[in-house]
């Protein structure tokens, strides 16, 4: 059981947490249109004024934002603030098109930390431990948000960033660090390198804690982190938009908590823009409450999930998201049918000849989309008799066709074939695109 880092606000009878809530957006609502070009525009557009909102439920009367609003005004066309009360610039790698831009006033920066330091504490972290951040620093929101969040629970911190896997292992010892934060896929990427080095990361470090996110991972992964390691590993999710990562499961590991006073959040059915009921999956929409460089309002993050908003066990009262299946547009349509690399891995994940690296790939023959998955087998689940393999290949293809409702075929490799990533992970060779 741990503490909490400010349970007045984490503990705060929902009521309580609404009404403020709703100061808050009605705050937000006015200042982003008297601040806003770009904003004043969208509630024109959406014949909608600041006064109209006087219920929480009135949020639904405020039009969407998008990741293409933030991109179609690149730089800082959505910023609120001019230049001089911007303390600090991130910015997302453009995969697709232009990369966006977000910026923080030193309030911002505050309130992103503080959030952080709840979560920290929510899963056990203090003063006491060793802090190991192996998400990249720079542009990349993980580095210094996850440093900021540890060093205000007065954790100390290691920056290593991401690479130089076997130095990471080595001060992981040397400096006894109790905690890891960087993507799941890179963590078992250190597992692997740990073991090479004749190192346990179970008997050899004094690891207990990690801290994974930025990319879609499940709950099997976890379970495999888990075993492998004794560490406890923990969910954390956020996105560079809305600050950078903010928000972790807690000890109790059923859900993530998203702090009410900071954000409003809902869950909409993406093809229609409606609220859906908690327990039903669907599209996460984010009102920042207390962020003023570059607030935003509904903004449809594209990333699937489903709230509960029942207080959790742990005693905290704000609304839960559960594990993230991805991200709409990460989505693949195969032959008309939807399939997340999410829903892959966790099938693939529950076989143990199986190790924890794979690969998606999705071509076309003829009009006819295929998918391969490239699974890699681990040093004991790799026989060199065929008959062993063929049958092994056909359970993993059995097993994807049940989940999925659609064939796919199945290539085994030895292990170490799969390319290994030290930030996000690409699990998915779309060449349909090229
Ligand atoms: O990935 C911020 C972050 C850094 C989160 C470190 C957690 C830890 P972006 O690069 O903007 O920001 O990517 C955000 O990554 O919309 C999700 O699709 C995905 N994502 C982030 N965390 C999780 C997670 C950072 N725990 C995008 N589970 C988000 C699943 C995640 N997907």
């Amino acid at each position: 059981m741990s503490g909490y880092w400010d349970p007045q606000i984490e503990r705060m009878p929902v009521k309580d947490l609404q009404m403020l809530q709703l100061d808050r957006l009605k705050a937000m609502a006015r200042y982003v249109y008297d601040h806003s070009e770009f904003y004043r525009q969208r509630f024109n557009e959406a014949n909608v004024r600041p006064d109209d909102i006087k219920e929480l439920s009135d949020v639904t009367k405020l039009p969407f934002t998008r990741k293409v609003d933030l991109r179609n005004t690149y730089p800082t066309g959505m910023f609120c603030l001019p230049k001089n009360w911007v303390v600090r610039y991130h910015v997302s790698s453009g995969t697709t098109g232009k990369p966006t831009v977000v910026g923080y006033t030193q309030g911002d920066i505050q309130t992103w930390t503080e959030s952080l330091a709840r979560a920290l504490t929510s899963i056990g972290l203090g003063r006491a431990d060793t802090v190991q951040v192996g998400y990249g620093y720079g542009l990349f929101t993980g580095g210094l948000g996850l440093h900021y969040g540890a060093e205000r629970i007065g954790g100390a911190v290691v920056p290593t960033g991401t690479g130089n896997t076997e130095r990471q292992i080595e001060l992981m010892q040397d400096l006894e660090s109790t905690a890891i934060a960087c993507t799941p896929s890179y963590f078992l990427h250190m597992i692997e390198v740990a073991e090479r080095m004749g190192i346990s990361i179970r008997d050899d470090t004094k690891l207990k804690t990690g801290v994974f996110g930025a990319e879609p991972w499940s709950d099997e992964t976890r379970k495999r982190i888990e075993e492998a390691t004794g560490i406890k590993a923990y969910d954390i999710y956020g996105t560079s938009e809305i600050s950078g990562p903010l928000c972790t499961e807690c000890h109790m590991q059923q859900g993530i908590h998203m702090w009410a006073d900071m954000f409003l959040i809902e869950i909409i059915d993406p093809a229609t823009g409606e609220q859906v009921e908690d327990g039903e999956r669907g599209e996460l929409v984010v009102t920042t409450l207390n962020k003023w460089a570059l607030p935003l309002i509904r903004y449809r993050i594209g990333d699937l999930t489903v709230k509960d908003s029942e207080p959790c066990e742990c005693g905290r009262t704000h609304p839960r998201i559960m594990r993230i299946l991805g991200r709409t547009d990460d989505m693949l349509i195969i032959r008309g049918i939807n399939v997340f690399p999410s829903q892959v891995e966790s099938v693939l994940m529950k076989i143990p000849e199986v190790a924890s690296h794979y690969q998606i790939v999705v071509s076309r023959k003829g009009p006819l989309d295929v998918m391969k998955v490239r699974v890699e087998l681990t040093e004991s689940g790799f026989s060199d008799k065929i008959g062993d393999l063929m049958s092994l290949s056909k359970k993993i293809g059995k097993d994807l066709k049940s989940v999925l409702n659609i064939a796919a075929e199945v290539e085994l490799v030895e292990p170490g074939v799969i390319p290994r990533s030290e930030g996000k992970a690409k699990r998915v060779i779309d060449n349909r695109k090229i």
